[in-house]
C-alpha cells in the first residue's frame, strides 16, 4: 500500500505494482513494456479480465521526468481501482467491460535523475531520458549532452516542428524516430493492441489543457474531430465540476504551441485510435515553474483528473 499525496522513488513504485499484481491476480496483471537505457524495467498494470472482444484503454505518465504530478496522478488511479473495486460500481463496470493499462512512469531513468535534486539542484528540472551523450556543432562549438525528449521521438512528422536537432536542447528529438529504447518499446506495445485500442491518454504537466490531434499544424484534424472534441469538452466540464479548476481543450497549435514527434499524434494517426489525448495537469499556464506542485495539491489534482478521464472511460465501456 502506498499513501497518496506523496512522491515515491521508482523502486518503491515498482515494488508496489508487483505486490498489487501478486495479491489481486483476479483483476490486475503486471506488464513489462520494455527496458530503459539504464536497464530499468518499464512496468505497468493491466486491469480487467482480458477477452479478445474487449476494448482497451491505455493511460501513461512520466514520459517527461520532471512532471511528478502526472506520475502521482497515474499512481492515484491505480490506487483508486485497487481500493474501490468492491465498492464502486463505476470501477466495477470498467473492470468488467474494458481492459485498462496504466503505466505510471514511462521514463524512469529521467524520473530517478530528477530525484537526485538533493545533491544536484539542477536535476529536478530534467525533462528528457538519460541516453548517452550525443554531439552536434551548433555554429560556435561542438556541444555534447545526454538525453532525448521522448515525446519528440515518435514517428509522427519526426523533427518537423517544435523539436530540436541539438542534443543539448530540452526538446532534442534524437537521431531518428524511435531511436530510443523507451519510445520504441512503447510504440511496439501500443501497436500490439491495434484494433482494440479505443483510447490512449498521456498525462503531463502543466497548464490545465486537454489536447488532441494534430499538433504539428493549426486546423489539421483527424476525420473524427467532432467526436474527439465533444468528449474533450465533456471531460473538462466534469473535471471542473469538482473544484472549479478551469481547463481549456483544443489542438496543441490552437491552444499552446505546435510540435511533432509526440506519442498521441503518432497513436492517432498510425493506430487510428478514437480517443487520443494529452492532458496537462495543474497548475495553470500562468504559473511559473509549475512542475513543482505542492504536495497538498496532489490528491485534488488526481481526483479531478480522474473525473475527466472517466468521461472517456465511460464512452469506451458503455458502447454497444
Ligand atoms: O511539449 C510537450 O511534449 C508536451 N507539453 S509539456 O509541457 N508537458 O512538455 C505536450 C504538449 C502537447 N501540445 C501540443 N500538441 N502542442
Ligand atoms: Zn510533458
Amino acid at each position: 500500500r502506498l499513501r497518496m499525496g506523496e512522491y515515491y522513488s521508482y523502486s518503491v513504485i515498482s515494488t508496489w505494482l508487483q505486490r498489487i499484481a501478486e495479491n489481486m491476480s483476479d483483476i490486475a496483471q503486471l506488464i513489462k513494456v520494455g527496458t530503459t537505457v539504464e536497464g530499468r524495467d518499464i512496468l505497468g498494470l493491466k486491469f480487467g479480465k482480458d477477452t479478445p472482444d474487449k476494448k482497451v484503454v491505455v493511460i501513461d505518465a512520466g514520459i517527461h521526468a520532471r512532471e511528478w504530478a502526472a506520475i502521482h496522478t497515474a499512481s492515484y488511479f491505480i490506487n483508486l481501482i485497487v481500493n474501490s473495486r468492491e465498492t464502486d460500481p463505476q470501477i466495477q463496470n470498467y473492470l468488467d467491460n474494458i481492459v485498462l493499462y496504466i503505466i505510471p512512469v514511462l521514463n524512469p531513468d529521467g524520473y530517478e535523475y530528477t530525484r537526485t535534486d538533493k545533491t544536484n539542484p539542477r536535476a529536478r528540472m530534467w525533462r528528457k531520458s538519460r541516453s548517452p551523450k550525443a554531439c552536434a556543432f551548433d555554429g560556435v562549438r561542438n556541444s555534447c549532452c545526454m538525453g532525448v525528449d521522448l515525446n519528440r521521438n515518435f514517428d509522427f512528422r519526426f523533427s518537423e516542428i517544435g523539436a530540436s536537432r541539438y542534443p543539448c536542447s530540452e526538446i532534442y528529438h534524437g537521431p531518428s524516430a524511435f531511436s530510443e529504447p523507451e519510445s520504441k518499446a512503447y510504440a511496439q506495445f501500443l501497436t500490439s493492441l491495434k484494433g482494440r485500442l479505443e483510447a490512449y491518454i498521456t498525462l503531463h504537466s502543466y497548464s490545465q489543457l486537454w489536447i488532441y490531434s494534430y499538433s504539428h499544424r493549426k486546423f489539421t484534424y483527424a476525420p473524427d474531430i467532432e467526436e474527439t472534441r465533444r468528449v474533450a469538452a465533456k471531460a473538462v466540464q466534469e473535471l471542473g465540476r469538482m473544484y472549479g479548476t478551469k481547463y481549456r481543450h483544443g489542438t496543441g497549435p490552437e491552444i499552446i504551441y505546435a510540435f511533432s514527434g509526440g506519442s498521441t499524434d503518432w497513436a492517432k494517426e498510425t493506430l487510428k485510435i478514437k480517443y487520443s489525448y494529452t492532458i496537462e495537469l495543474r497548475p495553470g499556464y500562468e504559473e511559473w515553474n509549475g512542475f513543482v506542485l505542492d504536495k497538498n495539491q496532489l490528491v485534488p489534482t488526481a481526483k479531478e483528473t480522474w473525473a475527466g478521464v472517466t468521461v472517456v472511460l465511460d464512452e469506451v465501456a458503455n458502447q454497444w
